[in-house]
Order: structure tokens, then sequence, then C-alpha cells
């Protein structure tokens, strides 16, 4: 099925407004357009992409892949849909993680309540009508009901105003907006990437395996841990579908959402340097977030445990890294483990002993410009025929700013969280009716399939609410607001010691952006009570039915 077949486009508003909006179809958005779906609401999902996927359509560059298991990495809401689809690895591919979203797309008959294409650019909500009227970039109006901002944490690039960029004379690419028309092949060629978080990690070993030359451009060293990625063996996949129900069940148990037991169990101060070492060993064995998060349960809270952890992990470096200076420069010196967010590599540090990689350190001298054949970096330039650009995203809250949303008094959500972003629960704000984000700021740091999960439940139960009171308004209340923000701020202060705040999870990457903590760190076990507590109370931190009206006609409800 195509989405350009306009057999399968929704029809235009034609002046009558939708039940709901959801703007995004990645993850959250199809996973929301199902839960309203099923509450009865007309309901129209607008991406800007020509297919469904959000962060898994635009992030296709070489090596892309998740750092959470498959098992998970998926719905649980459908039985159906977690029979029918089979991963082929422990940590899929991008394209393979496109596909599953395609496949729910087409299972569910999705594409018939999506318009592709389209950019949502600004959205006012209509006091008086109690209507949102979103402005689309072809200048076209939606109208909705509710409004459901789904754009992810990780749906706006950054790339920094590097001097002369569009001088260079080869090609530039840049991770978050990777090319979809053309296979590239960097046989034979020089290439340069830039940025070493996450994405740096997974683009380096691949890339360096095909190009002439890779040059990796390296501002901070991170802490990178072993996937041990794997195929899945049958044997693996009957296991996991015997545990399934459990498995979900252990996620709602733990702070990170994961299936897995939900602390260390011990305390890293209690034991002898021997029995340290032995768990160090064993967590790296074993790889993935596990080795930090299961590590010792005083990591993020005592500096000094935290360091036991950060020396491992230099050790580990030096003792893979062949060129001792190649090694040092790796070993990350100005941070702890943990503070921020954690990559996983697959053969990351191994990679810099192939004789076609060199690290290039910015730290003390930054990249000063890029040049027509290059990057200069101080007195050095760097010739190169691709550079790539892998520096991340105006995260957590760029996504949902970057569309101009206004609420009742007029004022946009860039205004209001100009000092750092304020939600309940990271759903809702005050002054914002009808509406609600999936993914929004002050969420929990935790695996993002699992809180959609329980997020698109939550909103559905708020608007099932208001409309069993006999109204199509809900909105938070001012002081339930900043009862979460101090509850945010309360939970990250024990780990300040060794966290600090370089880091996008404090909006640190981006020039000018509030330093302030832009997830829950307080676990998603919490959040998860905080807010079926919320809904089974009855919304008692918002206000249902204030303004207008009557719940629209159950008539017109039908999808
Ligand atoms: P990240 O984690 O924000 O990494 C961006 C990288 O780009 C990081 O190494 C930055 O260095 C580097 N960077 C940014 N600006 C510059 C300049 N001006 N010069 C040199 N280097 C620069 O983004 P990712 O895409 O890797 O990962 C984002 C999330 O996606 C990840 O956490 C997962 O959740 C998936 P810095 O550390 O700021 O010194």
């Amino acid at each position: 099925m195509s989405s350009s077949d306009p057999a399968t486009r929704p029809e235009p508003d034609a002046g009558r407004p939708y039940d709901a909006v959801v703007v995004g179809a990645g993850f959250g958005g199809l996973r929301m357009l199902h839960e309203l779906r099923g509450l009865g609401l007309r309901t129209l999902v607008v991406d800007e992409a020509e297919d469904v996927g959000g962060t898994w359509h635009w992030n296709r560059y070489p090596g892309c892949r998740t750092d959470s298991e498959s098992w998970y990495y998926c719905y649980s809401f459908s039985p159906e849909l977690e029979k029918e689809w089979q991963w082929s690895e422990r940590f899929p591919a991008q394209a393979e993680v496109a596909d599953y979203l395609r496949f729910v797309a087409d299972r569910l008959d999705m594409r018939r309540d999506i318009r592709f294409g389209t950019r949502v650019d600004a959205a006012e909500f209509d006091d008086d009508a109690n209507v949102w009227r979103l402005r689309t970039d072809a200048g076209d109006e939606i109208t909705a009901t509710y409004y459901v901002a789904a754009q992810g944490i990780l749906s706006a690039p950054y790339l920094p105003d590097f001097p002369g960029i569009d001088t260079f004379d080869g090609e530039v690419l840049f991770t978050p907006r990777w090319p979809h028309d053309r296979d590239l092949d960097f046989a034979g060629k020089r290439v340069a990437i830039v940025g070493t978080g996450a994405t740096g990690v997974q683009l380096v070993p691949v890339v360096s395996r095909t190009a002439d030359h890779t040059t990796v451009f390296q501002r901070t060293a991170t802490y990178v841990v072993p996937s041990r990625n794997h195929v899945l063996e049958d044997v693996q996949r009957i296991e996991l579908d015997r545990d399934r129900d459990a498995m979900w069940k252990r996620t709602e148990l733990h702070p990170m959402a994961l299936p897995y037991p939900p602390s260390a169990g011990r305390l890293g101060v209690d034991l002898s340097d021997e029995e340290r070492r032995r768990a160090l060993d064993a967590g790296w064995e074993r790889g993935t977030f596990r080795f930090m998060f299961e590590m010792f349960d005083d990591m993020m809270t005592d500096p000094e445990i935290n360091k036991v952890v950060a020396d491992f992990v230099r050790d580990k470096i030096r003792s893979i890294v062949t060129d001792p200076e190649t090694a040092e420069l790796l070993c990350p010196d100005d941070h702890g483990v943990g503070s921020k967010r954690p990559p996983l590599g697959q053969h990351y540090y191994e990679a810099y002993n192939r004789d076609n990689v060199d690290l290039v350190s910015v730290k003390k001298t930054p990249i000063q410009e890029i040049t027509p054949r290059g990057i200069r970096v101080g007195d050095q330039e760097y010739e190169v025929d691709v550079i790539i650009f892998a520096t991340g995203f105006d995260a957590v809250t760029g996504g949902f700013t970057r569309v101009d949303v206004r609420g009742r008094s007029g004022a946009s959500l860039a205004q209001r969280w100009a000092d750092g972003p304020e939600t309940v629960l990271a759903m809702a704000v005050d002054d914002f009716p009808n509406f609600f984000m999936v993914l929004g700021p002050q969420g929990p740091y935790a695996i993002l399939t699992v809180v959609i999960e329980h997020t698109a439940q939550w909103i559905g139960q708020a608007i099932a609410a208001a409309r069993e009171a006999g109204t199509d308004r809900i909105e938070a209340r001012p002081d339930a607001v900043s009862d979460w923000n101090q509850e945010v701020l309360d939970a990250v202060a024990p780990t300040m010691a060794v966290r600090g705040s370089e880091s996008w999870l404090f909006g640190a990457n981006i020039p000018g952006k509030a330093r302030v903590v832009q997830q829950y760190f307080g676990g998603f076990h919490t959040w998860l009570e905080k807010i079926r507590e919320e809904s089974a109370a009855g919304f008692p931190h918002f206000t249902l039915g204030a303004k207008t009206g009557a719940a629209s006609d159950p008539a017109r409800r039908a999808s």
C-alpha cells in the first residue's frame, strides 16, 4: 500500500473538527491512534515523513540500531502482533524496526487515518470553540478537540553552526536526515565523523569497514559498554514467548522499565576490591545497559563508587586499544559513568585498532571551521571527501517546541518552557486544555516503548474521564504542574554529585537552552504508580469541563 495513493489518504478536514489529532507517526503516534480509535474517536495522524516510523524513519545512517533489546522494544498491547512478528536480532537494526512499524500500521489498517508529507508548524487553542487549530506547511488548517503531540524526544536534529559549512566541496551528511533515495558507498573515500554520542559510536565501526580512511572528531569521550548483540535463535524465541506476560509485568517494577531485577541488590561500598572486580568483570561480559544499571545501587549517588566503575571502563579501553595515545583520548576524564546517556558499542573501541581510523580530540582545540577541503582544528586542516555530522538533537523539548503551540492565554509552549520544561507527569501542561504529550519532558528516563504504552493508555483514560463527566474539556491544574516540577528536581538531586549537567539530559548541548533536568530520575515504576493513582482517583489534578461543552455527538464518533 503506498502512502501517496490518493485512495489511502484521509480526506481533508472539510470544516468538521476531528475528535483528535495526533502529530507524529512513530512509535508513540501509532500507539496513540490505536488507543483513540478504541475510544471511538475520529482521529487524524499527521507526519512530515512519507511513511510511518518517526525516529526510525529518519535515522537510517549505517550502523543505526536499537540500544534496547528487541523483545521489549515493541508494543505490548496486542498478543496477536507479538505472535506474528519475529525479531532477527537482540538489538535490531534501523531497517528492521522501521519494517516492524510498517507491519503494525498495515496490520491495524492505520494508514487510512494518517496524512503523510505534512508538517504541523503551529497550533492554537480556540477557547470559545474548544478546539485546537493546527496550521500545516501546506497552509491548511486541521481542527480537533484533542491534540496529542507525539514527536518524541529525539526529533529536532541539532547541527552546530560551524563556520564555512557551505563551502565544503565534498559531501555533507547529517545522521538524523540521512538520504533515503540512494545507497552511499564510502569505498575509496576519506570520511570525517563529528560526534561520539550513541550515534557516532554506532557509525564508526561500520563506516570504517568500507571507507578508505575515517577520522573521528571527538569532543567528549564517553563510557561505551559492549552491546553483545547476537542473532536470535528459535530456542531463545520460544523462551521469550513463554515469558512474555511475566516480562511486561516485570518492566512495571523496574526504575528503567527493564524486564530485569529492579536493583543490583548490592552497594559498592559494602564490597571488597576483589568482590567489586568480580561484579564488574561479570557485568562487562554481559554488556548492555545492565552493566550500568545493575552494577552497584550506590553507583549514581556515591562518587567513590562511580569512580570504581569509571576506572574499570578506562582500564578496559586501555586493554582494547593498542595505541596508548588513542586509548588515553578515548578515556573519559571529565564526567562520571551514567552522567551522560551511555552508548552501547559493537566493536567500537576495537575500530580504533584499524590502520584506517584516526581519532582527533577537539576538546581543547575546537573545530574552527569547515573548509572547501575538510575540517580545520587549530593549525591543522584534515582533508576529507565526506563529513558526517552526528551532533545530536535538541532533545526532549525540541520536538514539541519547534511547533508554535499556543494555549488558552496565547502564550507558546516555547515561552512557557524558556526556563525549563514544566508538565504534569510529562503528559500535560496547564493553560493548554485538551493537549497531551507522548514522551513529553519530565517523563521517566526509561525504555521508551514501555513508557509509550502506559502513556497512551493514560491519555485515553483522561479523555474517557472527561467524556464520562459529560464534557470534552480537560486541563491540568497549575499547582499540579509546580508539584511535579518539584518532584522532578528532588528526584535528580541525590545523583548530582556524579551526574553533573553536561549532557542533553540537562539541555546542555544546545547553546542558550535552559540548564534544567529534562527527564524524571525517580524511576519509571514510581512514575507509573503516580499516573495510575491519578487516573484511579478520577484525575484530581485536572479540571474537567470548566469552560465549555457537552461531549460531541457520539453518533459521529465512529472512526
Ligand atoms: P549526542 O549524544 O547528543 O551526541 C552528539 C555528539 O556530538 C557528542 O559527542 C557531542 O560532543 C558532539 N558535538 C556536538 N557539538 C559539537 C561540536 N560543536 N564540536 C564537536 N563535537 C560536537 O547525540 P546522538 O545522536 O549521538 O545520541 C542522541 C541519542 O540518540 C542517544 O542518547 C540515544 O538516546 C539515541 P559533546 O558530548 O557535547 O562534547
